[in-house]
């Protein structure tokens, strides 16, 4: 089997395609040219891979439709999975119009290129919890509706009601997978979940005296990554192309878990964690909460890592990062 990431060295990139090498897929994966290096997520998987010509990479952009349409037609892989966006909601109300392209016309070029192909090409788009809006405490599903807070979150709708589109009028297996907010070790750093372990890690060190943060007040239902990956795999997997939520079912503020993460390491994060204006968005999402018993009784999925052993894993990594940090400083 041949997948193509778009784009391979995000979080779930990384996840995605480590879970697929190893379940011996052919993977190939676009990376953006950069001025600094920015697979370091993939590293390991390169130097594993790469030399058994298991993993191919290639420069593009989502919003490069050429490449797109020859990079479809040279791989000619059995699945895509878009896993591209300008993905940072702050930073979309200040990227608009970046934001916007990659989310509609980039996720377009891409459907064009599968529809067009010569092979049946399976799709998956990356939707997200955002679409919902959270503007009540209510469980979502596939059927809720959707009430777009930010120009991030009017992307994806738009990307997943095109990726609808696609599935209904070509015949396309097309699959929106929308997934709750999932985090890591491998969580870019500017996301609250990262932000808060990166600071406790550096707080217990002595390299970090204080953590700004913003509304301390919204509810999210967090998960771990590498188990949102798998339930990505097996929407493609199952017999039909559907849409999917994937969401743990549990919902806490960010103040818990900041709370929780400073416990982790023994620290009261009252007498660290501050607050400022300046992370707060023109429209927050203020709560979020999961239903995904679909994905649950039909593809057999769950997430197995909860909010406590998240924040460990977490926790743990972003300590061992600081350690490493705070004795290449002495
Ligand atoms: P991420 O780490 O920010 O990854 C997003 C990827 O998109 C990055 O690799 C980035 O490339 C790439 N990208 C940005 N602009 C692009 C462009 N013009 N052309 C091609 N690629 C571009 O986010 P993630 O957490 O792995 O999320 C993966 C996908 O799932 C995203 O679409 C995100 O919106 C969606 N999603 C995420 C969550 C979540 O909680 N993590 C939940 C629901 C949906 P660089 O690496 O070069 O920056
Ligand atoms: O914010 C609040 C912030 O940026 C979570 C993306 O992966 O998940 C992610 O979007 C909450 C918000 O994630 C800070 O206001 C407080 O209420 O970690 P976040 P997000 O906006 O939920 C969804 C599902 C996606 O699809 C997105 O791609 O935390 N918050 N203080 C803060 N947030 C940030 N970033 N930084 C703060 O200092």
């Amino acid at each position: 089997m041949k997948a193509l990431i778009t784009v391979i060295t995000g979080q779930d990139g990384y996840y995605l395609s480590k879970l697929l090498l190893e379940k011996g897929y052919e993977v190939h994966g676009l990376i953006r040219r950069s001025s600094s290096f920015n697979t370091s997520r993939i590293e390991p998987l390169m130097s594993k891979y790469e030399s058994e010509n298991k993993l191919k990479l290639y420069y593009s952009d989502l919003l490069d439709s050429s490449s797109i349409t020859s990079l479809i037609n040279l791989i000619e892989p059995d699945e895509v999975y878009n896993l591209a966006a300008q993905s940072h909601v702050a930073v979309s109300f200040k990227n608009p119009l970046y934001t916007s392209q990659v989310g509609t016309i980039g996720v377009i070029s891409l459907l064009e290129a599968v529809k067009n192909s010569s092979k049946n090409i399976k799709f998956y788009q990356a939707s997200s919890s955002e679409m919902y809006g959270g503007e009540d405490d209510s469980l979502l599903n596939e059927e809720s509706q959707f009430t777009p807070k930010s120009p991030y979150a009017v992307s994806k709708v738009f990307a997943h009601e095109m990726t609808k589109i696609y599935r209904e009028s070509y015949d396309m297996f097309a699959v929106n997978g929308i997934l709750f907010n999932h985090e890591s070790p491998h969580r870019g750093e500017t996301f609250v979940t990262r932000k808060v372990t990166k600071a406790v890690g550096r707080i217990k060190q002595g390299i970090q005296t204080k953590l700004t943060l913003g509304n301390l007040n919204a509810f999210r239902d967090w998960g771990f990554a590498g188990d949102y990956v798998e339930g990505m795999w097996l929407m493609m997997q199952h017999s039909s192309p559907e849409d999917w939520v994937l969401a743990t079912g549990e919902s806490i503020t960010v103040k818990e878990f900041a709370k929780k993460s400073f416990e982790a390491v023994g620290l009261n994060f009252e007498d660290f964690v501050i607050t400022s204006e300046r992370y707060l968005r023109p429209n927050e999402v203020d709560f979020l909460l999961g239903d995904s018993t679909k994905a649950r009784e039909k593809l057999d999925w769950s997430p197995k890592t909860s909010i406590d052993e998240l924040v460990s894993i977490m926790v743990d990594s972003d300590l061992n990062l600081a350690k490493k940090d705070g004795k290449q400083k002495r």
